[in-house]
């Protein structure tokens, strides 16, 4: 691990591995073949169309950003090629009443985020149409996304169709929907908002050991007794089971995206089609689990800073191809093992 690097990331995130730029969220923008067009209006004196070739002309500003996602990977020093947000909005006056900005995607689901308007200005938002000296290819949110430094990426919209200025907030699909924190600040992980569960519920629901199907989001069950727990299809993202007995639980489909396992028993465990996205495993017992998830990207095995590190063996089942998918150092935890 190169210590410097190691310096400018966020607690909890780690480097993906050189060269890539994994995917996240939707694939595609939305199949339509009339002229990309990218609005700005809603509370500005002078609503804006620009066509792409106008915003393309205007790309003057070169930004480099360090990207880091929510499910706990970072690709640092991307450079970024714009207009920065504050032009557009000089050039659209935005009215004394705007304190916020939606971005809207032309994408199937009219996928959205929103900023506060003094925060997208103070960081430098910028309107995307080249990487690292490349158009922006397609997955990534070409021919033209939004790029927010400082913040979580997924404040940083793909496809830019619409900049509206509000004067109250509209949240966003991820923040709205998924639970996802409002502002997303790297460096004071704001990753998500509180549990949706009362300490009541979570206890009944811990001594009745069935989690099967359930909205559990941030659930703290961290050292307790769960044996055979029944979690099939469970929503766990965000849960703590650091130093919890899973011995033998079902997992299937169940989402455990940045869940908590360190120190957990996780013996017989069956977590087959689990989204373990940013999963973190360090110092879990693994032996005899089944660990054919849906997928591994950035999760954990190894915490260098803790000296943690989980224990797999040759009864561990876990794809070759889900290993590929982790960062380096986590993939070269589990060879050195001899497995994958
Ligand atoms: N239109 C659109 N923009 C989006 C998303 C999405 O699903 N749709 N996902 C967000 C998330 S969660 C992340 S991490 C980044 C991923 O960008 P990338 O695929 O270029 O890495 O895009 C963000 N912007
Ligand atoms: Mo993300």
């Amino acid at each position: 691990m190169n210590h410097d690097l190691q310096a400018e990331l966020p607690p909890g995130q780690q480097l993906c591995a050189a060269g890539k730029w994994p995917v996240v969220g939707e694939r595609t923008a939305r199949n339509d073949s009339s002229p990309w067009t990218v609005t700005v209006s809603g509370l500005v004196a002078h609503p804006l169309t620009l066509s792409l070739a106008e915003i393309q002309a205007s790309a003057h500003h070169e930004l480099t950003v360090d990207i880091h996602c929510v499910s706990r990977w970072s690709k640092l020093g991307v450079r970024f090629r714009g207009i920065l947000l504050e032009e557009l909005l000089t050039r659209a006056g935005s009215l004394d009443e705007a304190r916020f900005v939606s971005l809207v995607a032309r994408s199937d689901r009219l996928h959205s985020t929103s900023l506060e308007l003094a925060d997208a200005l103070e960081l430098r938002t910028l309107i995307a149409v080249e990487a690292d000296g490349q158009p922006l290819k397609p997955v990534h949110g070409g021919p033209v996304r939004v790029v927010v430094p400082g913040r979580y990426f997924y404040k940083s919209l793909k496809w830019l169709e619409r900049i509206e200025v509000l004067a109250e907030d509209r949240l966003g699909y991820w923040e709205a929907d998924a639970g996802y924190h409002n502002i997303a600040d790297p460096w004071l992980e704001q990753r998500f908002i509180a549990p949706s569960i009362t300490k009541q519920e979570a206890a009944r629901l811990i001594a009745g050991r069935d989690f099967s199907g359930r909205d559990l989001r941030g659930i703290d069950a961290s050292g307790r007794d769960l044996a055979g727990l029944n979690a099939r299809g469970a929503l766990l993202r965000d849960a703590d089971f650091r130093g919890a007995n899973l011995q033998d639980a079902c997992l299937v489909d169940a989402n455990l995206s940045l869940a908590h396992f360190n120190g957990a028993d996780l013996r017989g465990a069956d977590l087959t089609g689990a989204d373990c996205e940013g999963t973190d495993f360090a110092g879990a017992d693994l032996r005899g689990t089944k660990l054919r998830a849906l997928s591994l990207f950035g999760a954990s095995f190894t915490d260098e800073r803790t000296g943690q590190s989980a224990t797999l063996d040759a009864t561990t089942d876990v794809d070759p191809a889900l290993i590929d998918n982790l960062t380096p150092d986590q993939s070269a935890f589990i060879r050195k093992l001899g497995l994958g």
